[in-house]
């Protein structure tokens, strides 16, 4: 089929990021509308689409204020850290200098780790990995706004929060590795750890799923009287699914004590966020549209998250309901080792990003304010790419790729049916029969 009307549509509007229209380019008869995508391969940088706010310019309600009194939370970007990298305004959360350390350190190991696991990847060491360059701070801000109590669904790119929560980076090496100590007993892709421990839910590859679980947690705390909280993370591509707005709905209706995040880092592997309907709103604003509080905020401003989430987390608390958090930040790498983002979008667009870079900005608070340097810094890096290495050195003599242990090839049986069911009690006997086979033909 042609469409020569839509292209026409397209070219004319892809640079104006669907914002500020003017109305004599509007269609006069209705149109299929592509969203634009601002910049591909070949093209300089555009994010010319974002909406800013000033750092300390959005006001902070009571946390007991009603969602319907708030929607400009969702239209606004609240902003703590602004340009010359002092912290201010309403939402400032004033954490003292150590606390703040502590955040930096997180942010940089979870960076450090991803680099060592992509290059890991690279080097057929493991098979597959998913970096969250440029993400660090929602993960570990958030994590450190909430209490250990608190029940985190995290998606493939929340490896800050397994960091801050205090998994130990052998136990994730070795679920990269699929070997005899990984927690997935090797049923599981890649980055798809959890721990019952910290509190971290199993990571579903169909993505979405992390919030209608979150809520129906959330609901469970409610009658059982608890006060911890549910929080989960779902990227913006992935609000494009139905147990998004089934998860909205649950959770406005039964006030469930639950924080639900979108990380929107602009795409959802190679499509324009504006595909999953960000072009004519915000995704924070479809909180306001359930009746929730919906909140967009600069998600690499740690300061910023930190003070949000806490926020969210308050509301929760006291029984004030739901909050939808909106994190604007960049997916500065590519979507997973398999894909290649020079494809689809401009090159060097992560250093034109307007909101920076969430570890350097933390980095120069602190050296503005509370006593880091830069040969601090540097010994910090050292120390932790120390542990990261010591950590694989242990975490390979569990099994790697190509050397064993292994792990039982029984374990694929077990922990689906508390009685086998016949089919499965048939394909293990071959199994067995197929290993002793091959055994005594050795
Ligand atoms: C239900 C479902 N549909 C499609 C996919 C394939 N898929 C995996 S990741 C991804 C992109 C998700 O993008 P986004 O939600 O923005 O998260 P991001 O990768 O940017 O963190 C897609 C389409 C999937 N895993 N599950
Ligand atoms: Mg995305």
């Amino acid at each position: 089929m042609n469409f020569p009307y839509y292209s026409v549509w397209f070219n004319e509007n892809q640079h104006s990021g669907g914002h500020g229209r003017k109305l004599t380019n509007m269609p006069r008869s209705p149109r299929l509308h592509l969203p634009p995508t601002p910049a591909r391969p070949g093209e300089s940088p555009d994010f010319s689409y974002l909406q800013l706010s000033p750092a300390g310019a959005v006001p902070r309600p009571d946390v007991n204020v009603r969602a319907r009194d708030i929607g400009y939370l969702s239209l606004e970007l609240v902003r703590v850290l602004d340009d010359a990298h002092d912290a201010v305004g309403p939402w400032h959360p004033h954490l003292d200098a150590a606390e703040l350390q502590v955040g930096l350190r997180h942010m940089l190991l979870t960076r450090i780790y991803d680099d060592r696991m992509q290059r890991n990847q690279r080097s057929g060491k493991i098979t597959f990995y998913m970096r969250s360059l440029g993400e660090e701070a929602v993960s570990v801000a958030q994590c450190m706004a909430l209490r250990p109590g608190d029940m985190l669904f995290p998606s493939y790119r929340n490896q800050g929060l397994h960091i801050a929560r205090g998994l130990p980076l052998v136990d994730m090496m070795c679920q990269l590795l699929s070997n005899t100590r990984d927690m997935c007993k090797g049923r599981q892709l890649p980055v798809m750890y959890h721990s019952a421990a910290q509190r971290l839910f199993s990571i579903s590859g169909n993505l979405a799923t992390q919030f209608p679980q979150a809520v129906g947690w959330a609901m469970a705390a409610a009658i059982k009287g608890e006060d911890d909280l549910a929080a989960a993370w779902i990227g913006e591509g992935s609000s494009a699914e139905a147990d998004f707005h089934h998860a909205l709905l649950f959770a406005a209706v039964y006030q469930a004590p639950v924080i639900l995040n979108l990380v929107n880092n602009q795409w959802a592997i190679s499509t324009f966020q504006g595909y999953a309907g960000g072009e004519q709103r915000s995704f924070a604003a479809r909180g306001p549209g359930y009746g929730i509080a919906g909140v967009r905020v600069d998600g690499n401003d740690f300061l910023a998250v930190h003070a949000v989430t806490q926020w969210a987390a308050e509301r929760a608390r006291i029984g004030a309901g739901p909050t939808l958090i909106e994190l604007v930040t960049y997916r500065a790498a590519a979507h997973s080792t398999s894909d290649d983002p020079s494809r689809y979008r401009a090159k060097d667009d992560y250093a034109h990003w307007p909101l920076g870079d969430p570890i350097e900005r933390l980095k120069a608070h602190l050296i503005k304010h509370a006593g880091w340097t830069e040969e601090r810094h540097r010994s910090l890096v050292e120390e932790l790419d120390a542990q990261v290495t010591a950590s694989w050195k242990e975490a390979v003599t569990h099994g790697t790729l190509a050397d064993g242990p292994r792990l039982d090839p029984d374990l694929m049986f077990e922990d689906v049916f508390k009685v086998m069911p016949p089919n499965l009690e048939r394909q293990r006997a071959a199994m067995h029969a197929e290993r002793s086979d091959a055994r005594w033909r050795k």
